[in-house]
């Protein structure tokens, strides 16, 4: 008889979107995975990544137990005991003879799914006296917390895209990203139900994204010119009287400092910056003020040109210009599930520090800012030698050799480390540079909630569930037979026993604030090793609806038990959101300053970055349903340029910055403005793997500058709009026999 096949209801974790899915079991290994059409958020989606999910369980190259390298550099399997015995004795000793700090984590994108993982490896870098913590957030989008630290925050929070009669979206493409501006529940279907429903959508973008199939207006402004571009949106906005004088007068201040800020702005100047029409940006203006609920926010693309806080501080100066804020009166659409009840007040939290406090780096007067510790300067701390040199890295869930910047830079500095670590389910390409690679359980052997998609509305707007939506999952299977996989946060547990440190788990949404869950450290019991479902019961203790309710409702489901409303401003409060930051309209002015240096003749070409369907940054190439199609991330570019260059469709193309040059494959893409090259990121590998590219896709981070030109508060470089130049490749470069340099 053939084994029973059973059905399960399960959260995806494939991507931070948390689809419910339900989960076809067999004999203990998954083999389908379907949407539930039964969920009332996400309706039956699900993508081709999350679909295959039994796909990467069961995958040939999943590493199955902990692997060492050995002193001919190849790896050898160890068991998971071993490995904490050994690094732990290895880190102690380092933190003895170098210092705490000489120890740093690095908490990548695949460690959000897990809630405690990023939690327990915080906690264990404190209780080795380091603060050390490098997260994947200083080199995304930055500019979002520091403008959020100088332009203060709204307690009444923002509107939901769902809701919003009016939008716009800056360098963001939710239908493949899965961005949370846009619920990220099916992001294509709302925005084809909001576009029934009568919403206006205005798109900033140098592509025809999918976003723009929305759009009542698409501006298809020069990559890079965002802060051009938003600067005059606001002076037709102050000029025209289209902004809200009651909100302005009662809860900001600076108004006629910003007003003076973008005179110069004018919508023609703006628009022959941006590379746009004037109309287009004046009717863009108009628009977006006459919405009545309506927000505008930025994705990746800005956030990785140059001035992303300029960017994003200008937006949230736009939204509180317009009064895009829940007033008092108004219902939250969701008070929350796995957080503590909300408490909304229509007031405004006046601003704090973006950077200046905690932790200095050594290497070009960098420190911690409100997006956390300059992640683009982490290689140089590893270079560096001296006193407080970082000798021992721990990456969780991350991969920098083809996801941080400057590639070269990487290498070079985890080449030089002392002791590299990397909790990874398979030998990525930085695992393959690591001195251990932790081999952990997958999603589908652990629970999970879907608390990271919850977030508090205060944030920004559009961010999270636009309902009191929430759903656990039990673990569904166990690991494979014969294996040896243990959870992110049992690594970090295990070190600490064997140190004989106290571990806490630290929240790392800190700045979430008081209406985040588990926000303070939750000392873990060191005695008797807790279990995932106690550590869950940890951290969501005292939430608004009780995870044991939420262990009842297979399946997810929407708890709106009577309206939480937007309260009114407290007696005597005086907070006032800033609209005259003076850094930023300081940055406004150089801005305007440095229209003439833009061109660049022997670099002539934009190379800006997008998100790629079926992956996940640099992980999902190897699955299924996106290897059947295309392997490697085409260089789209614009079919006149491509004629102009003499280049067909096709062929191989040498990318080259002032720092590095890469292998393309051109690919036209119609929709694409002239003079841009759009690649995906986290494609391709080490340089000695360049001959690989029609397979695995090129860096374009081997492109990026660190040192050259940086924000000087999170430590960003140029990663979208990076000047290039393209060519045919010279005979030979890109065959198997010749690996490019
Ligand atoms: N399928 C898939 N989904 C993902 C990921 C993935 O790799 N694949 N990665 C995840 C991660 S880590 C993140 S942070 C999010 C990011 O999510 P998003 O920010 O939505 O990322 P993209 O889809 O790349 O959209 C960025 C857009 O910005 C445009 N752009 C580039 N440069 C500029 C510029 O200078 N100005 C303007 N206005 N636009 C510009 C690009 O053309 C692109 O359409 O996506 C997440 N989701
Ligand atoms: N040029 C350029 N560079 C960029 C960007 C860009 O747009 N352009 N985008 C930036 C952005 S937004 C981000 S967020 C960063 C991403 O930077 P990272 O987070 O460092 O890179 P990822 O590729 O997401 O790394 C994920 C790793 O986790 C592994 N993994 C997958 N599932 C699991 C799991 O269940 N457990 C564990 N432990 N590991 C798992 C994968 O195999 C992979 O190696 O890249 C940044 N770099
Ligand atoms: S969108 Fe993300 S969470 Fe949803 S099915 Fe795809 S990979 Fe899974
Ligand atoms: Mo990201």
């Amino acid at each position: 008889m053939p084994p029973p096949l059973t059905t399960h209801h399960s959260i995806c974790r494939f991507c931070h979107a948390a689809c419910a899915i339900l989960v076809e079991v067999e004999d203990g290994v998954p083999r389908k995975v379907k949407g539930d059409p039964q969920n009332p958020v996400y309706r039956g989606y699900t993508c081709s990544r999350g679909r295959d999910l039994p796909a990467q369980h069961t995958h040939p190259d999943r590493l199955l137990h902990t692997q060492k390298r050995q002193a001919d550099g190849s790896f050898e399997s160890i068991s998971s005991e071993q490995a904490m015995d050994e690094v732990a004795a290895r880190v102690q000793q380092i933190v003895e003879k170098h210092g705490p700090r000489s120890v740093a984590i690095y908490i990548g994108t695949s460690s959000n799914q897990y809630v405690a993982a990023a939690a327990a490896g915080v906690g264990w870098l404190i209780a080795n006296d380091s603060r050390m913590v490098f997260a994947a957030s200083t080199i995304d989008q930055p500019g979002k917390h520091i403008a959020n630290a100088l332009h203060g925050r709204w307690l009444g929070g923002g509107y939901m895209y769902d809701e919003a009669d009016t939008w716009m979206l800056i360098g963001t493409n939710p239908e493949v990203s899965m961005v949370a501006t846009v619920s990220c529940a099916n992001p294509a279907r709302s925005m084809t139900e909001a576009r029934k429903r009568g919403q206006k959508l205005i798109v900033v973008d140098p592509r025809k994204s999918d976003a723009t199939r929305h759009a009542d207006i698409h501006l298809q402004s020069r990559p890079g010119e965002d802060p051009t571009l938003l600067a005059g949106l606001i002076h037709v906005i102050i000029r025209d009287g289209l902004y809200d004088k009651d909100f302005v007068v009662s809860n900001t201040q600076g108004f006629e400092r910003l007003a003076d800020a973008v005179l110069d702005f004018t919508p023609g100047y703006a628009a022959q910056r941006a590379g746009i029409d004037e109309d287009d940006l004046v009717a863009a203006a108009m628009m977006f003020a006459g919405g009545t609920k309506a927000a505008a926010a930025a994705g990746t693309g800005p956030n990785m040109s140059p001035r992303g806080n300029l960017t994003e501080y200008l937006i949230l100066c736009l939204n509180t210009l317009c009064g895009n804020w829940r007033r008092e009166g108004e219902a939250l659409p969701n008070p929350g599930v796995l957080m503590s009840p909300a408490k909304a007040n229509a007031q405004a939290m006046s601003p704090r520090k973006g950077w200046g406090f905690g932790e200095k780096l050594r290497v070009r007067d960098l420190g911690n800012c409100a997006a956390g510790l300059p992640t683009a300067a982490l290689a140089e701390e590893i270079l560096l030698e001296g006193k407080g040199q970082i000798r021992a890295l721990v990456c969780i869930g991350g991969n920098p050799v083809v996801a941080w910047p400057d590639q070269k830079l990487t290498l070079e500095a985890l080449e030089k480390l002392e002791l590299c670590v990397t909790l990874d389910i398979k030998m990525s390409a930085t695992a393959k540079l690591s001195d251990y690679v932790i081999a952990p359980k997958l999603s589908l052997e652990v629970p999970g909630t879907t608390y990271q998609v919850e977030a508090p509305e205060q944030m920004w707007p559009g961010i999270g569930y636009s309902r009191a939506y929430g759903q656990y999952t039990p673990a569904l299977i166990d690991p494979p037979n014969g294996s040896d996989v243990i959870e992110e946060w049992e690594f970090f547990y295990g070190l600490a026993k064997r140190q004989q440190l106290p571990l806490s788990l630290y929240p790392i949404r800190a700045e979430a604030g008081p209406l985040r869950a588990a926000n303070k450290p939750l000392a873990l019991d060191m005695r008797t090793k807790p279990t995932t479902e106690e550590l869950l019961d940890l951290m969501f203790a005292g939430t608004r609806i009780p995870l044991s309710t939420l262990r009842e409702r297979e399946g997810g489901a929407v708890f709106d038990n009577g309206e939480t409303l937007v309260a009114a401003k407290e007696p005597g409060w005086d907070g006032r959101l800033e609209l005259a930051e003076p850094t930023m309209l300081g940055e406004l002015v150089d801005v305007r300053d440095e229209d003439d240096k833009r061109a660049r003749d022997d670099f002539p070409f934009r190379l800006i970055s997008r998100r790629s369907r079926g992956v996940y940054n640099s992980a999902g190439r190897d699955l299924p349903n996106f290897s059947r199609k295309n392997t490697y991330n085409p260089s789209f570019m614009n079919p006149d340029d491509l004629q102009a260059l003499n280049i067909e469709a096709g062929s191989v193309i040498q990318i080259e910055s002032e720092r590095g040059m890469i292998i393309g494959i051109a690919a036209e893409e119609k929709g694409l403005r002239r003079g841009v090259v759009s690649m995906a990121h986290a494609f391709g590998d080490a340089p000695e793997r360049d001959k690989d590219f029609r397979e695995i896709g090129s860096t374009t981070g081997r492109l990026i500058d660190n040192r050259k030109e940086f924000d000087p508060y999170s430590g960003i470089p140029r990663m979208s709009s990076i000047a290039v130049r393209i060519q045919k490749a010279r005979d030979g470069v890109g065959s198997r026999e010749s690996a490019p340099r």
